[in-house]
């Protein structure tokens, strides 16, 4: 059914209904449309409707909209505040509050504000209400753990006051606010997947540990870099190049002195079985000559000031261009620009800067008058005020369909420092350029689990602190947190004292190692994790209500998580130790041992497997490609019943292959029958062949 012409026939039929005592339907009141029996969607008003722009993060397939029943309660209210557009969701007490994208501080969001704008927040703290990408979305979970989802559809800068309810506030124009309701928060996460997409499955590689630092230069230090690890023994997949290994900070360009022979840095990298991934920063310098500055000149590709020249301003390399990316022909040049880039062995991109973050400029970006020459689908042309806070989104997106375009037999990996709600079709995240002290040690997990339910999967810190020292202790214990989140990634700024994991002596280095092979143990089960990820939308972190949404005392636990449904992690966020007290859900959670090495290592979290689980553990290996499942070890911890059940992914581990049904999804299953545990397995979805291979069951009988 035409909902506009429902509407009016509303109006029309509104005088008469208002004989009858009934509320009239005027232009100006607000529009509810049902998108089926969990979703709705509200506009301020007929006219706020028909004025309203592309989505830029609600870009799933919708059904046709029909007109919302009495029965759907949950109504915002649209108002001008200070004349903004304002929206409140009203919440039933005790309602519990998270999402809100990349926040600082705790996991529980109720009583904060946080305002939606991506901003280039070197050293944040707690008290920065806008960090690097911008999300307004917030899941409230009531206290019977049903739960719903607020959505403000808005780019344009936007308040999130959790203060009293759920509101937004935004500087643009009217905006719509979709709802999500769900029997319980997963299945509002899994509504929120189909309205702005999921990850894609990444590669296998990206899952390894990665090493960085604010650089390595030149190459030698790479390569010695990374043959420690291998010397060590230490786990690592991935090198990764800051901006120093470019010429002069220009992107797409090599260091004719430091770095002379890309290509067998790469080879001699993946020799040892190492990745890289290189950062790729958007400010491009204004150079004739330079070969990214000539070609995008030949198309005119830059951001425009208000009076339609290219919008200059100074980042690293000086004097700068930044290409437009919600422009089609400019995402198309800029994908482009990975072909050539690409064939130096290069495996995964780093976009940094794309707030994007500009020098010299109170702001910190480019003025809100800048012009944009967006695509139709997008919006169209429009200033800055509007693209913002999609730049880096939209550079990303560039960047993955690069990536892509020139090597389509291979899953893109892209990292990006801005991003904006449904980005994470495009590009995984890491919190930024964050502090050594305890309180951004705790915040790795609140930022990850907050990000996970603000559709990012693909999230972890620096792990070590970019900015500062930090301790001995902090590193071990940091180290033993980061290595357990999606994307672990150990980083720091120029001029810091060296993090890696032998940097802090022996004692460390032990804790480090212990800390990477319980990473690369539990690999196949992470793996698992994220192609549920990819397909549903379900974070593979995971606060600790998700294991039962009614109970209470759950709601705000800031150094817990779940890995998935069945491993919980109870990690040490603060000098002292071992782990400070923890909450434990109902049911059965039995400590798991056996991945804590020979001796129980106080500054790794504790882990704890669901009774009713079966853990698919692979063996210690030194990076991804040495992994072959034909040794599996399947750790059991039974219900109360008797019975406990697990899945395993698997496929090739890069590549599309998966797509054609190259994948094998196994279950296992665990019964206890006359003091017996027999174990069971069947092949549930793919087309592979089942695998020959030795399995070692080890069944948890301790409560
Ligand atoms: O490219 C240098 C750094 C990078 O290491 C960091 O991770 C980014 O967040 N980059 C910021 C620019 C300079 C920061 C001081």
């Amino acid at each position: 059914m035409d909902l506009r012409k429902l509407i009016v026939s509303a109006v029309l039929a509104g005088a008469f209904v208002a004989a009858w005592g009934v509320a009239a339907v005027s232009a100006q009141d607000p529009v509810a449309e049902s998108l089926g029996p969990d979703r709705a969607r509200f506009y301020a008003s007929e006219e706020a409707r028909s004025a309203s722009l592309p989505s830029l993060s609600v870009t799933g397939e919708l059904p046709p909209a029909t007109l919302l029943g009495d029965e759907w309660t949950l109504r915002p209210e649209f108002s001008r505040v200070q004349g903004r557009a304002s929206v409140r969701v009203a919440i039933d007490e005790n309602t519990s509050l998270y999402g809100t994208g990349e926040v600082a501080g705790p996991l529980l969001r109720n009583g904060t504000r946080a305002v939606a704008w991506n901003y280039d927040a070197y050293g944040w703290g707690g008290n920065d209400l806008s960090l690097y990408q911008s999300h307004p979305w917030v899941l409230a979970v009531r206290p019977d753990g049903t739960s719903f989802g607020v959505l403000a559809d808005t780019p344009h800068r936007c308040l999130i006051d959790l203060r009293e309810g759920i509101r937004f506030e935004s500087s643009g124009p009217e905006f719509p606010v979709y709802i999500i309701t769900g029997v319980d928060p997963a299945a509002v996460m899994q509504g929120l997947a189909k309205l702005i997409g999921t990850m894609p499955l990444p590669p296998l590689w990206s899952l390894g540990y990665h090493q960085c630092r604010y650089s390595y230069t030149p190459d030698d230090r790479v390569r010695e870099v990374a043959g420690t690890f291998r010397d060590k023994d230490i786990p690592c997949d991935v090198i990764w190049l800051d901006i120093d290994y470019m010429n002069a900070n220009r992107s797409f360009t090599f260091d004719p002195v430091d770095f002379p022979d890309p290509r067998g840095l790469m080879q001699d990298l993946h020799a040892d079985g190492f990745h890289t991934v290189a950062i790729i920063d958007p400010g491009i310098k204004e150079e004739s000559g330079y070969h990214v500055y000539d070609s995008g000149q030949e198309i005119n590709a830059w951001v425009q000031t208000a009076n339609g020249a290219p919008y200059r301003g100074n980042v690293w390399p000086g004097r700068c261009v930044f290409p437009d990316f919600t422009n089609a022909a400019v995402r198309q040049w800029w994908g482009g620009l990975y072909g050539q880039f690409l064939t130096l062995g290069v495996d995964g991109i780093w976009n940094d800067m794309n707030e994007p973050a500009v020098f010299n400029t109170p702001t910190k970006t480019m003025p809100l008058s800048n012009l944009h020459r967006a695509d139709a689908e997008l919006g169209g042309p429009g200033t800055h005020a509007r693209y913002h806070n999609v730049y880096g989104m939209l550079m990303a997106r560039a960047t993955w369909e690069g990536v892509r375009a020139a090597r389509p037999e291979r899953r893109p990996f892209v990292l990006s420092r801005a991003n904006h709600l449904g980005g994470q079709k495009w590009a995984a995240s890491w919190t930024g350029d964050n502090t050594a002290n305890w309180n951004h040690v705790e915040w790795s997990i609140s930022m990850t689990l907050n990000l996970g339910l603000s559709g990012q999967p693909l999230v972890g810190p620096d792990i070590g602190g970019f900015v500062g020292a930090g301790s001995d202790k902090m590193f071990a214990r940091w180290m033993g947190i980061g290595a357990l989140l999606p994307f672990a990634r150990g980083h720091t700024g120029k001029g810091n004292i060296d993090k890696e994991p032998w940097s802090f002596g022996a004692e460390v280095e032990d804790t480090c190692r212990r800390a990477l092979e319980r990473r690369y143990r539990l690999l196949p089960f992470y793996y698992t994790l994220m192609r549920e990820a990819a397909e549903t939308g379900m974070p593979p972190v995971r606060p600790v209500f998700f294991a039962d949404p009614t109970d209470a005392k759950l709601r705000d636990v800031d150094h817990q998580f779940l890995l998935g449904d069945d491993l919980m992690v109870v990690a040490n966020v603060n000098a002292t130790g071992p782990a400070e007290e923890f909450v434990v859900p109902g049911g059965r959670w039995r400590a798991l041992r056996v991945l804590s090495g020979e001796k129980e290592d106080p500054d790794l979290p504790r882990l704890y497997l669901r009774g009713g689980a079966v853990l698919p553990l692979g063996p210690v290996v030194q990076h991804t490609g040495e992994i072959s499942l034909e040794a599996l070890e399947l750790i059991v911890s039974l219900d109360a019943g008797g019975h406990a059940e697990g899945l395993l992914y698997e496929d090739a581990g890069d590549g599309y292959g998966y797509e054609n049904g190259e994948f094998r999804l196994t279950r296992f299953v665990a019964e206890l029958e006359n003091a017996e545990v027999k174990v069971t397995s069947e092949v549930v979805g793919g087309q592979w062949p089942a695998a020959k291979r030795q399995l070692t069951v080890r069944v948890l009988f301790k409560d």
